[in-house]
């Protein structure tokens, strides 16, 4: 197949399952046409089968914002017709759905016919998307789009919960290639953060709010009165110089390191004891994912989809949203040297199920399903 993609080309869990999906679906011979306004962070390869178009989003001194769904809906017109693509796969629905829509109807006037997938990733419906302020655009373009997944069974709920949809949803989890997320020799990495042999906690994330950062902060900072501890922090966003003044006044900075970005999070993931996961929303948990297929063990909370992946008591703990008391008991009760082994392996057996051969012909699958069907109702 032919298949044009569209995703933020950020750090964001949206665009690596985008990403990664296109990387896939092109190892498989399937010729994919990224749609982006920049290269996506881990599309900085040649493949024969990959393409990558860049939204040109022209300013001009009268717009106060670029008018980047136009550009964009105009590239994907330009595409589809040029490069004969059979499907277009757009992921976040802000305004990648909206802008498909308005794509479908400009070719529809030039005799092209193609069909449109949305996968809803998470904020767009649980956080932006339900605002007054897009609903009635989400609402529509999901239902004009010819096929919908979204990310959790979760997710699925919030979604017919918070919108009109008249449309099926499938679920198709997020998925991890194992070939690169697997526990590394990183001894001499642990050695430099943890030097006395400290149990090392993880934290992933793009900083926002809805990630509950702080809760991290304190749940370590309970936990170091108990057990010798590390904390990494990976990532950075909107709240970063927030925590960074917490750590301070908990006067837990000499324990605690901020890593910034990383694209070699795999290497960190490696050496970490536990990964914790306090989020308030979270549709799926990508990046529990990614701690799992390192073995490491998940504290979470029980928000969204994530106890769709972290099972309760087997690969980890899921814990109500800001209940750090609890969160710091049962972090205790992983990592115990009697516990830590047997979580660690079943986090990696439950990563196993979630392994990209698995995912991977369940998109194929829906994409012909969508193709044929939307061929039927545009006759
Ligand atoms: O995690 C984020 O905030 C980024 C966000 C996105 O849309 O880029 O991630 C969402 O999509 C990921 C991939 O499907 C999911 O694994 C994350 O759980 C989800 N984040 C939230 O729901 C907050």
């Amino acid at each position: 197949m032919r298949i044009g993609i569209v995703c933020y080309p950020t750090f964001g869990g949206s665009g690596v399952v985008a990403t990664e999906l296109g990387k896939a679906l092109a190892k498989e011979g399937h010729e994919i046409h990224f749609i982006t306004y920049r290269q996506p962070s881990r599309l900085d390869f040649f493949s024969a089968n990959l393409f990558y178009h860049e939204v040109d989003i022209k300013s001009y001194p009268l717009f106060e914002h670029a008018p980047y769904e136009l550009a964009l809906a105009s590239k994907m017109v330009n595409v589809v017709r040029y490069e004969k693509l059979d499907l277009l796969h757009v992921h976040y629905a802000i305004p990648h759905a909206s802008a498909a829509y308005m794509a479908k109807q400009i070719l529809k006037t030039k005799g092209i016919h193609i069909p449109v997938v949305t996968t809803l990733h998470g904020t767009d419906i649980t956080l932006v998307g339900k605002d007054p302020s897009y609903e009635p655009v989400v609402t529509f373009s999901i239902n004009q789009s010819d096929g919908v997944t979204a990310v959790s069974e979760d997710l699925k709920k919030a979604t017919f919960d918070h919108f009109e949809i008249q449309k099926e949803i499938e679920v198709i989890p997020n998925f991890i290639d194992l070939e690169r997320f697997k526990r590394q020799k990183k001894e001499h990495f642990k050695k430099a953060i943890c030097p006395n042999d400290e149990k090392l906690i993880v934290h992933t994330s793009n900083f926002r709010k809805v990630k509950r950062v702080e809760d991290v902060i304190y749940v370590f900072d309970k936990l170091r009165k108990v057990i010798p501890v590390k904390l990494l922090l990976v990532g950075d966003g909107p709240e970063r110089d927030k925590m960074e003044r917490l750590c301070r006044e908990l006067g837990t900075c000499e324990d605690v390191r901020f890593l910034g970005k990383l694209d070699a999070v795999e290497e960190v993931l490696s050496v970490a004891d536990l990964f914790v996961m306090p989020s308030e929303k979270e549709s799926f948990g990508l990046a529990a994912l990614e701690a799992m297929a390192c073995e490491v063990p998940i504290l979470s909370s029980n928000a969204g989809g994530i106890p769709e992946l972290n099972i309760d008591g087997v690969t980890g703990f899921n814990c109500n949203v800001g209940d750090v008391d609890t969160m710091t008991d049962r972090a205790l009760e992983i990592l115990s040297s009697k516990n830590l082994p047997g979580f660690k392996a079943r986090a990696l057996a439950r990563a196993k199920e979630f392994d990209v051969s698995n995912i991977l012909p369940l998109y194929e699958s829906f994409y012909k399903k969508t193709i044929e069907n939307s061929l039927e109702t545009a006759k």
